[in-house]
Parts: C-alpha cells; sequence; structure tokens
C-alpha cells in the first residue's frame, strides 16, 4: 500500500513546514517537496495540516468500575478514537485480586482482540502489590512493553505510601515509569461524613468532597517520594491550581514530577454541577472539574512546559441508565468519569490554537510527540521518516457543531454539547490505512475493527 501526501503544512512539535510525505507499507518513507512518487493514493492536502495523530494515554475502556463497567469498549473505543483523530490509545489495565501483571495484560489483551480500530497499548494498574508483583515490574518493562505503571492514592484499592516508594525505586531501575491519581483519600472521607450528615448530597457536593487541597497534598506527598527515591513520577489528570503549583515547586527543584491534564479542566469548571435536574452528575469524575482560575492556571502549565501530556480521561457512563442507577440522592454512588476520546484533537485546537492559548507546535507534542516519548512509543508521535504513518489530515477552517448524535462514544451525552469548534480531522490514517473521513457535516468510521495492534513500548524516552 503507498499513499503520496501533497502539500500540506506538516505540524511537528518545534516547527511547521511545507512538504509532501509518502507512505509505504504503513511507514513514512520519503518526505520532501514536488515529490514524484507513483503511489497507489495521492491527496492533495493543500490548506491543510498533516498532524501525527493523536495519542490518548489516558483511557478505561470496559473498565470494572463502582458496580458498573466503562461503557466503550475497545470496539467502540477506539472506532470513537479513529473518528476524532486518536491514532493510539494506551489503556488503563486494572490488575485483578491474585493476578500477575502478566495475566492482567493477557486478560486485557483478549478483550481487545478483534476489536480494537487503532493501535493500543496498556499500562498495568498495581492493585494487588505481593512482593511477586513488584518483582514483575522488570519483565513488565523490559518484556511485556509496558513500562508505565498506575497506582490510585484513593479508592479502595489504592496503594499506600510504603507500596509506592517500592515501586518508585523498581520501575526506577529499569527505565520505568509510575502515573499517580493524586487526591488525598482522608480529606474526602472526611468531608464525604460531613456532607452526609449535613444531607447535602447532590452532584454539586461531589465537587466540594474532593476540593483542590485534597490534590495538592497528594501530589506534594507524592513529590517527596520522588525526591527520596530520586526517581519520577507522572501526575494523571492534574485538575488544579494548587496541584500545579506543587509540580512547578518539585519541578524547579529538580525533581522529576512529570503531569498530564485533560480538556474538561481547561474548558470546563464546577458551575456545571448546578445544571438542572440530575444533569450536574454527567460531570462527575474524580478529580472533579474546578473553578475558571484553575482552568487558565493549567493552560499556562501546557504553555510553560510544566504540563508535557493532554489526555482524555475518557471513562463514560450514561446519564440514564448508569450514571443515575444508585446515585440519584446520593453522589457517592454515581459512577465517576465522563466521555471524552472523540473530542480530544477539535477542543485542544479550537479552545487552544485556534484562541490564541497555545501555538499550533505545542498542540502537537502534548497530544503527540512529548506523549509518545513519555510512554515510549517509539515508532509514534511524529510525521517524520523512518515513523508510523500515524497521520491526520486536519482542516484548520472546517467547522462542527459537538453534538452526541454525530459522534461514535457509546454513551448519552458529551459534556460539550452545543460547542462550535473550528478545525477538524478530515482523513486519519493509522499506520498508512484510512480509518476516518469527513462526510458531509461529521467524521465517519471507514476503518475495521480487529486492525489495530499491540503495541510493545520501550523503557522511558523523557528526561
Ligand atoms: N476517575 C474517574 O472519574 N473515572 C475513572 C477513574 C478515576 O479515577
Ligand atoms: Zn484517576
Ligand atoms: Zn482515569
Amino acid at each position: 500500500m503507498s499513499l503520496l501526501i501533497k502539500n500540506g503544512l506538516v505540524v511537528t512539535s518545534t516547527g511547521s513546514y511545507q512538504a509532501d510525505v509518502y507512505v509505504e507499507d504503513g511507514k513514512i518513507k520519503t518526505m520532501g517537496n514536488d515529490l514524484d512518487i507513483a503511489a497507489q493514493t495521492i491527496i492533495d492536502a493543500k490548506g491543510k495540516y498533516i498532524l501525527p495523530g493523536a495519542i490518548d494515554p489516558h483511557t478505561h475502556l470496559a473498565m470494572p468500575f463502582m458496580g458498573t463497567f466503562a461503557q466503550d469498549d475497545y470496539e467502540t473505543g477506539t472506532i470513537a478514537a479513529a473518528c476524532g483523530g486518536v491514532t493510539s490509545v494506551v489503556d488503563f489495565d486494572l490488575q485483578q485480586k491474585g493476578e500477575s501483571i502478566f495475566q492482567a495484560v493477557e486478560r486485557k489483551k483478549s478483550w481487545a482482540k478483534d476489536k480494537v480500530a487503532v493501535d493500543y497499548s496498556l499500562h498495568p494498574a498495581i492493585m494487588d502489590p505481593r512482593p511477586e508483583v513488584i518483582d514483575e515490574i522488570k519483565k513488565a518493562i523490559q518484556e511485556y512493553g509496558t513500562p508505565s505503571f498506575k497506582i490510585f492514592m484513593v479508592y479502595d484499592f489504592r496503594v499506600d505510601d510504603a507500596t509506592m516508594i517500592k515501586l518508585l525505586k523498581e520501575t526506577k531501575k529499569y527505565g520505568g515509569l509510575v502515573q499517580v491519581h493524586a487526591e488525598n483519600v482522608h480529606i474526602i472521607d472526611y468531608l464525604n461524613e460531613e456532607f452526609e450528615k449535613a444531607g447535602t448530597l447532590t452532584p454539586y457536593y461531589h465537587a466540594k468532597s474532593r476540593p483542590n487541597i485534597a490534590e495538592e497534598e497528594a501530589i506534594s506527598r507524592a513529590a517527596k517520594m520522588v525526591e527520596l527515591t530520586d526517581s519520577r513520577i507522572y501526575i494523571v489528570h492534574l485538575s488544579s491550581k494548587e496541584g500545579l503549583a506543587r509540580v512547578k515547586e518539585a519541578r524547579d527543584k529538580g525533581v522529576n514530577v512529570f503531569a498530564e491534564t485533560c480538556p474538561q479542566y481547561l474548558l470546563l469548571d464546577e458551575e456545571r454541577y448546578k445544571e438542572s435536574g440530575f444533569n450536574g452528575a454527567k460531570y462527575v469524575m474524580s478529580p472533579p472539574l474546578r473553578t475558571k482560575e484553575s482552568n487558565e492556571a493549567l493552560w499556562d502549565g501546557i504553555k510553560k512546559g510544566d504540563i508535557q501530556v493532554v489526555a482524555t480521561d475518557h471513562c463514560p457512563f450514561d446519564i440514564n441508565g448508569k450514571k443515575d442507577m444508585n446515585g440519584t440522592d446520593d453522589y457517592r454512588k454515581i459512577p465517576n468519569g465522563a466521555p471524552g476520546i472523540e473530542t480530544l484533537l477539535m477542543l485542544m485546537h479550537s479552545e487552544g490554537v485556534v484562541k490564541g492559548r497555545i501555538s499550533l507546535e505545542k498542540m502537537v507534542d502534548v497530544l503527540s510527540t512529548s506523549t509518545a516519548k513519555m510512554f515510549g512509543l517509539a515508532d509514534k508521535g511524529e510525521i517524520q521518516v523512518g515513523k508510523d504513518a500515524d497521520i491526520v489530515i486536519f482542516d484548520p477552517k472546517q467547522k462542527f457543531t459537538i453534538t452526541q448524535e454525530k459522534l461514535h462514544m457509546n454513551v448519552d451525552y458529551t459534556p460539550y454539547e452545543g460547542m462550535e469548534v473550528t478545525g477538524m480531522p478530515v482523513e486519519v490514517y493509522v499506520r498508512g490505512k484510512k480509518v476516518s473521513e469527513w462526510k458531509n457535516d461529521h467524521v465517519e468510521f471507514v476503518g475495521e475493527k480487529g486492525y489495530g495492534r499491540f503495541v510493545k513500548r520501550v523503557p522511558l524516552m523523557m528526561e
């Protein structure tokens, strides 16, 4: 299979330039001006951007959680990814009690088989840290191709500080990375009790029960453990101005604290919890939405390089049927999570680049290039000779009004309903194969389920 993309603007994390891109057998083979190569398919991309496919390193496909399952599985979730310009996902793989890391990885691979439509990898989440599991870290990094490990400081399946220290030390030895959901569980438990006593259990109090200080404290504690062990850590879904301040503080001292944020923490705020009826439950996720002040601080964190990655935390539950299953009178029973995999790129372009908050090159960096380096996706993340031809042809002028009806995620709402965006992926390729394209007024899936491959990742490349 060969493909020649002519006249587009190639965007990299460090600059943009006009070039033709020739693709053969799934790889970018040649780049240059006025390439005259016979190809099976030739595309004129004049006026369009040639972007590396976005990589979403934070998804919860089919994850069992709070008495139910996140609704997108590997088929629906990765079809939605393809339609949004996301060409690889790194999904969380929650180790079950008694399982080895190997068993957890093989189990989730079996869920993906014959279903997954874009390339994928897995982050094992360590939930049963038996000594033999800690010993298995080396193999997971060197043999299974899964060099990053998620841990939670909250929820019943959290790990304690002593285990965190062990994991930081062990991953560091082999070039792995610990990713942490950082919230202080005791602050949250205390506030949950207070709100129960007061009878204030509407969705708005979900946000109040998990204040900025809970994130701030956990990040600061995690950063101290990193300092102690001279290791590195990656804070997932950073949401607050105060949390960012602790990340910066650590980084200014040379402590390796990396951070990810998500569009919801950049664009939405806690006023959403006050929507009429039970609609506030659409935004019940952890950490919760914050204030506009935090939104702006996080954009600034991206701009200044203190936040290296933007991901989605895609974890959808229907508002009718799932969120309201047990939680209408008690926010603590509302499954935590929201959809986002399909809207990642369009939002970052329209709200970030078009509104002048970040450059186009920064967008490519936080959605692709830095993500690939962070997680050891050696063949992904850049439009460069030798890399996989994971390519988004992006029309910066194409308008789209976000509406659930025209999206592919298996859920009955989007937090961005009615928002108009400028700029859309109009053709998306995974290893040279077209997986989605713009038709009339929205993007359609034209790929094949089962086409996606498990990508063995290499140890950490981020300095
Ligand atoms: N937070 C969410 O909102 N959903 C999934 C897990 C998590 O930590
Ligand atoms: Zn989390
Ligand atoms: Zn998550």
